[in-house]
């Protein structure tokens, strides 16, 4: 029996074993020599891929950036098959790295974390989990993912539904057989647009319900190139060191070129030999004004509508495909396969409903204000309550009993993205307010895990028991993101990054968009300038802890 099932004070508790708690838990547990426990919701590690087994699955990375770069043999022994990685071989790699450290034993599965109380008069987190578990920790720290909380919208009569309905947030194991069925799909972003081509190859019918047109860029998804793969390899910490410092945490050179900067023809030839590269090169390796330029986005957002118009023949389909709403990539920016392609197939229908809602679902299927779709299955491919909305399913409540969720009533507060004033050692993986999904999440992930390591430790070492956000430095930073996220197009579109998604929430810009190398140089000069704008322990707890008495005798 691990050490772990039966102890109850922990030094850290981490909520979480995706990529996030797998490696923190690695750090504190094997090279700070703390003690450390991981709560697990699911019954395997994995995170987001174990949840996301939808069909077509993968990751939008590259393969051979979409892992640790912590450990050298690590990366060299091990072996991707896809570029793009597949839901199950990312799943396999990060059940190998829980074996290769023997992680599983300090992993407490099938248990989520409903509540954690900071408690003042000691400092430490009283954690509670929905199997009865009551522990304590210094130290909380969240691993939690940012798209993790599945929104299947509340839409009249699903209760009704006489089929099968399933969200892509949380997909059954054993798959789902679309043989001879009419299915719906409601949602067109990275979800709908991965599965949507292949749940079309094996459906009898697929309506596609979309309600906003997406900016989708090829793939090229194939396998791996062992050469290619050899290559990196053997220069593997120079193409880790230049994601580390790049905006979006990948090795891409970034051009410094404006779109209208050259003359039509050029610019077209440009974008012609990105979309045939495909990928995210698109966005970051034609022009470097794409994301902050409305003209210079037109450009591109002219162009992509062009390819749709070319690849899709019926123009009544093309002209409901085309978006024209919001700028390229102020939505996440997707990358497909044959996502347009699959509109020229005799089974597959769309529905525009942002013209025609959805009014309700009957026995029998979805109700529009066009008509009736008869379906067997519906898919919601409708995304996520994201950043924010996995923390507010965990009763989190920081000094004077100030539950998060308060706190963060009108958009989360952080400094950095890695903890929020009022709730002392909490420290959050790859929380809001930090380059997140902005980014390539392997080295984000790292970064943030690095640094929570490394100020354990500058604590442990300095005797501090307590590190809480300063109010000030906060207030700078959530500033401070907002004034980049001005500076981008990012808020002309209604997102999740901007919680535009769910009904009610605040609409506030959630990730820090100033890129990861600038970010990760900010989080390096804080740590040096020891811990600037963290108050550590006896200027945050002195007056709480000292005896009323020590007081007294130090009054004049
Ligand atoms: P997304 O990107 O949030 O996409 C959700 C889709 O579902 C999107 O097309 C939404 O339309 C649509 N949606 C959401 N709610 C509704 C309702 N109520 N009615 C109709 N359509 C709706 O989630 P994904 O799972 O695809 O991707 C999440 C992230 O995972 C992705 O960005 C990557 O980072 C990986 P909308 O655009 O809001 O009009």
């Amino acid at each position: 029996m691990a050490e772990t099932a039966t102890k109850t004070d922990f030094d850290a508790v981490v909520v979480g074993a995706g990529f996030a708690g797998m490696y923190m838990l690695r750090r504190l547990r094997d090279e700070l020599g703390v003690s450390a426990k991981v709560f697990e919701a699911g019954d395997d590690v994995g995170g987001t891929w174990y949840w996301n087994r939808y069909p077509g699955a993968r990751c939008d990375s590259e393969s051979y950036m979409y892992c640790f770069s912590f450990d050298k043999d690590l990366l060299q022994e091990w072996n991707w098959s896809g570029k793009y990685p597949e839901q199950p071989e990312i799943l396999r790699y990060l059940s190998h790295v829980a074996d290769r450290f023997d992680l599983r034993r300090d992993i407490q599965f099938n248990t989520r974390v409903t509540s954690a109380h900071f408690r003042e008069s000691d400092n430490r987190w009283e954690i509670e989990t929905d199997q009865g578990d009551k522990v304590t920790a210094q130290y909380l720290i969240t691993g939690i993912g940012c798209l993790s909380a599945g929104q299947v919208p509340d839409i009249k009569g699903l209760d009704t539904f006489k089929g099968d309905w399933y969200h892509t947030g949380s997909w059954p194991h054993e798959g789902v057989d679309f043989t001879g069925k009419r299915v719906g799909v409601i949602g067109t972003g990275s979800s709908g647009v991965q599965s949507i081509p292949v749940i079309a190859q094996q459906a009898e019918h697929l309506t596609v319900f979309q309600r906003t047109p997406q900016f989708t860029i090829p793939a090229r998804h194939g396998n791996v190139d062992k050469e290619f793969l050899d290559d990196i390899k053997s220069r593997y910490g120079e193409v880790w060191d230049k994601a580390r410092k790049s905006a979006g945490g990948f090795p891409i050179d970034m051009i410094d070129r404006s779109a209208l900067s050259v003359s039509d023809e050029e610019r077209l030839a440009i974008y012609e030999a990105a979309w045939e590269q495909g990928g995210f090169h698109f966005l970051f390796a034609s022009f470097s004004d794409i994301a902050t330029d409305r003209r210079a986005n037109d450009t591109a957002a002219e162009f992509i509508r062009g390819k749709i118009r070319e690849i899709v023949k019926d123009p009544a389909t093309a002209d409901k495909l085309v978006p024209t709403d919001h700028p390229f990539s102020s939505k996440r920016a997707l990358i497909d396969t044959n996502y347009f392609d699959t509109y020229n197939r005799d089974n597959v229908e769309l529905v525009d409903i942002r013209h025609a809602p959805i009014q309700e679902i009957t026995p029998t299927g979805i109700r529009t204000e066009d008509g009736d779709y008869d379906l067997d299955v519906i898919v919601f491919a409708t995304g996520f309550d994201a950043m924010t909305g996995t923390f507010f399913k965990m009763d989190i409540r920081g000094k004077g009993g100030l539950p998060l969720k308060e706190k963060w009533a009108e958009g989360p507060k952080t400094y950095l993205g890695l903890s929020t004033h009022g709730f002392p050692n909490l420290f959050m993986i790859t929380g809001p307010g930090s380059p997140s999904v902005l980014s390539n999440m392997p080295v984000s992930i790292e970064q943030h895990v690095e640094f929570i390591s490394d100020f354990i430790e500058y604590m442990r070492a300095h005797e501090l028991d307590v590190a809480e956000a300063d109010a000030d430095a906060e207030e700078v930073w959530v500033n401070h993101v907002n004034e980049i996220a001005n500076m981008t197009l990012y808020p002309l579109a209604n997102s999740w990054y901007l919680g535009a998604n769910i009904p009610g929430k605040p609409r506030v810009f959630m990730p820090y968009p100033g890129g990861v190398g600038p970010y990760r140089e900010k989080c390096d000069e804080v740590a040096a300038n020891d811990y600037e704008g963290f108050l550590l322990d006896n200027e945050a707890q002195h007056f709480a802890k000292v005896p009323h008495e020590a007081v007294k005798m130090q009054m004049p």
